[in-house]
């Protein structure tokens, strides 16, 4: 097989692989790198909410046959805290607009199926160990698979390697600016067989964070604040069940149902972004150039966004041979990126307990949450960024 493509993309989450969909569609050549097994990547549990963009883009790439059969679709999102329901409309206040709840790893395992039965090239295994030439028009991935060091030969790289990846890494010293925020706390995050609750239902207790989601009318998907470094074994079952229940304000237990917990997990919540996004012909996308805290749903559906003004850059110069949108990558993706990470810094400030709050903060945030169940706009601010911020024209 020549080791020489369009454009050599590094790692295969939603990123890349809505990235080779969309350049396929323009007819530009382009491999996957990936350096987990296909059911490692297939097995990630994450995110499941996706904006109407993401949705619409499944569809456009022809890949939304299974989303559209086994999806949910939320029309409204709820906020618990001393002993008050806000309960935002979603439809209501944002011209009709819905997000839709599929599990990122189904979205990623449509997206794999789809790719590998229209030839594309996804190489498994293949762990990226250096790039070369990212300031020259010939750049070359150097990757690892089955024991031996193979080169990939590209004109234009793209790094949707995802926070803990190689590319970013590439950038000489002194070309990015790191913006980094990391809050004082994690999530521990369950998959349980137990039916949810009705409605997607975050809540700001005294203790903590709480978060009710879900996956099918069968498995709930539910979170509770916790500390950064959380040692997984201080959290039996039974605490775990005890702490949701205290922090939805549901100490009868009659609201949310228990079942078997199959699947437990910390996560840090932490801001990031590296700017720019590009350095020569290394472009950077997804959770490579920026991290949210997912109280906000956004980081998939930001990969997503990222990708899609990439694809049209990239189309652009391999039809007219012109840079002005390539050129343009890092800012117009960034703007969107800014606004993301300042709704999601605004839900995760509006709903975490921080260790360092006075009693004069904790007033402030419970005013906030008050104001959001007094106010319209209080509420249309929520829910527009939540179902997604329209695409500018780029
Ligand atoms: P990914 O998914 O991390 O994929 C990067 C891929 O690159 C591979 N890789 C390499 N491959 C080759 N060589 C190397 N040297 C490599 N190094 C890494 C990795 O194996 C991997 O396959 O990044 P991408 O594509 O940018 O996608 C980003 C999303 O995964 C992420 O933003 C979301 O999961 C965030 N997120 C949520 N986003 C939403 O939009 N809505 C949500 O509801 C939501 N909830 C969440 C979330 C993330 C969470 N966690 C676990 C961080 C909930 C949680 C708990
Ligand atoms: C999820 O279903 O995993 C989920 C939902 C909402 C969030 C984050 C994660 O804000």
């Amino acid at each position: 097989m020549a080791n020489r493509t369009a454009v050599g993309i590094v790692g295969a989450g939603p990123a890349g692989l809505f990235l080779s969909h969309l350049l396929q569609r323009e007819g530009i050549d382009c491999v996957i790198l990936e350096s987990r097994t296909r059911a490692h990547v297939e097995g990630r549990v994450r995110a499941g909410v996706l904006e109407q963009g993401t949705v619409d883009l499944m569809h456009e790439l022809g890949a939304g046959e299974r989303l559209r059969r086994e999806c949910m679709v939320d029309q409204a999102l709820d906020i618990r805290f001393s002993g008050r329901l806000i309960h935002l409309d979603l439809p209501g206040l944002t011209n009709g607009k819905v997000v839709t709840i599929y599990g990122q790893q189904e979205v990623v395992k449509d997206l794999i199926a789809a790719r590998l039965k229209a030839g594309g090239r996804i190489e498994f295994e293949a762990e990226v160990i250096a790039l070369d030439g990212i300031d020259g028009d010939r750049p070359a991935i150097r990757y690892r698979k089955d024991g031996k060091e193979e080169t990939l030969t590209c004109d234009f790289i793209a790094g949707c390697d995802g926070f803990h990846g190689v590319c970013r890494g590439a950038i000489p010293d002194g070309v990015l600016t790191l913006y980094d925020s990391i809050y004082p706390f994690g999530w521990l995050g369950i998959l349980s067989e137990s039916p949810p609750l009705k409605e997607m239902t975050y809540a700001n207790h005294e203790r903590g964070f709480a978060l009710c989601s879900r996956r099918s009318p069968r498995i709930s998907r539910l979170y509770v604040q916790c500390t950064p470094d959380e040692d997984l074994s201080l959290w039996p079952d039974a605490r775990i069940w005890d702490e949701l229940h205290i922090r939805i304000g549901d100490e009868g237990r009659s609201d949310l149902k228990e079942g078997r917990i199959f699947q437990k997990g910390v996560t840090p919540v932490r801001s990031f972004v590296a700017a720019p996004m590009r350095h020569g012909r290394l472009f950077l996308a997804g959770d490579a150039a920026h991290i949210v805290p997912p109280t906000g749903a956004k980081g998939l559906n930001l990969a997503a966004a990222d990708v899609r003004v990439l694809a049209r850059a990239l189309a652009e110069f391999f039809s007219t041979g012109s840079n002005v949108r390539l050129e343009r990558y890092s800012d117009t993706c960034l703007r969107r990126v800014w606004k993301v990470v300042r709704f999601s810094n605004y839900m995760t400030s509006l709903l975490h307990r921080f260790p360092s709050h006075t009693p004069f903060d904790r007033r402030v945030q419970l005013a906030e949450l008050d104001y959001v169940l007094t106010s319209r706009a209080g509420g249309t601010t929520i829910a527009e960024n939540y179902v997604g911020l329209p695409f500018e024209d780029f």
